[in-house]
């Protein structure tokens, strides 16, 4: 996370109503600096001065929709990357038909998701339950149709992470079994990658920044399990922001599971 202390990206964040704390206390412990706003009145004005823009349907709404609409387009015109966290798109109708539309309007540098999602979003078969999803595909095949049919970096998260941009595929090992048992470590992880990018530059190989920054969020969850397994998963939570607030590159040397695939 080097880059992004060094840089400390404001990252405009239209996120749902459950992880709005967490994403803040993520983006401070990894050096960034988090806003939230789905106001019409100042999201083009926010989206301009941001370094980076985090889109994220976890409880999307018609109004927050517009505002995302706005702050995207603001974002294009002043080439400032936009991540996106399609949550539960799959397990509802509504949410597969806007965001399908919504990508249709704007350009995203990177959609980050579990399995079931980024299925659901390019049509495949998706097994949703709730903002939980799988796909039958491995997620390096999933990641690489999904980033060709989308023309952006595709994330596919879950037990193995996969980051392609249609050409270039990684496969990543690092992490841990309890971030999917906190809230919002998905959302957060969108949050972060939009950081990472708005750090190093949209000049810098996306999928590999994308891929970075995936593996060293993994190794902070594998150093917060390896500090709280006696305890549970609240003092885990904790313990993963702290291990944000800690790792960096030197941390991060030897331990990084990236293989090229
Ligand atoms: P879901 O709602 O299906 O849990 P999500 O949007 O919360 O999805 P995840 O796929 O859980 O996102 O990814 C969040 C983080 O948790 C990623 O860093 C991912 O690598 C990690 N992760 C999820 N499941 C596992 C697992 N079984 N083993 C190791 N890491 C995991
Ligand atoms: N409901 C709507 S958004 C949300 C829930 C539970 C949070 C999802 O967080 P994550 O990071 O996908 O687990
Ligand atoms: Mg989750
Ligand atoms: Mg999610």
């Amino acid at each position: 996370m080097d880059w992004v202390r060094k840089k400390n990206p404001l990252i405009h964040c239209i996120t749902n109503d459950v992880v709005t704390n967490f994403t803040a206390n993520g983006l401070l412990a990894v050096g960034a600096s988090p806003v939230m706003t789905a106001n019409h009145e100042e999201v083009e004005e926010m989206a301009r001065t941001a370094d980076g823009l985090l889109l994220n349907t976890g409880t999307l709404t018609p109004y927050q929709y517009e505002a995302m609409r706005l702050a995207a387009q603001a974002a294009n015109e002043n080439q400032t990357p936009i991540v996106l966290d399609p949550v539960a798109v799959g397990a509802t109708s509504y949410r597969t038909r806007v965001v399908q539309a919504f990508l249709e309007g704007v350009h995203v540098a990177v959609i980050r998701g579990n399995g079931g999602e980024i299925a659901a979003l390019i049509g495949m078969h998706a097994d949703m339950h709730g903002v939980e999803g799988k796909s039958d595909q491995p997620p390096e095949m999933l990641a690489k149709e999904a980033a060709n049919v989308l023309g952006t970096v595709v994330c596919v998260t879950g037990e193995r992470d996969a980051v392609s941009d249609g050409k270039h595929t990684y496969l990543i090992k690092n992490g841990h079994v309890w971030l999917s048992r906190v809230v919002g470590t998905g959302c957060l992880l969108g949050a972060i990658i939009s950081a990472y990018i708005a750090a190093k530059g949209t000049n810098v190989d996306l999928s590999r920044s994308a891929t970075e920054a995936l593996a060293q969020y993994g190794l902070a969850a594998e150093d917060a399990f390896a500090r709280s397994k006696d305890e549970g998963i609240g003092t885990f939570q904790q313990r993963f922001l702290d291990s944000l607030g800690w790792i960096n590159d030197d941390h991060c040397h030897g331990k990084i599971n990236v293989q090229q695939v």
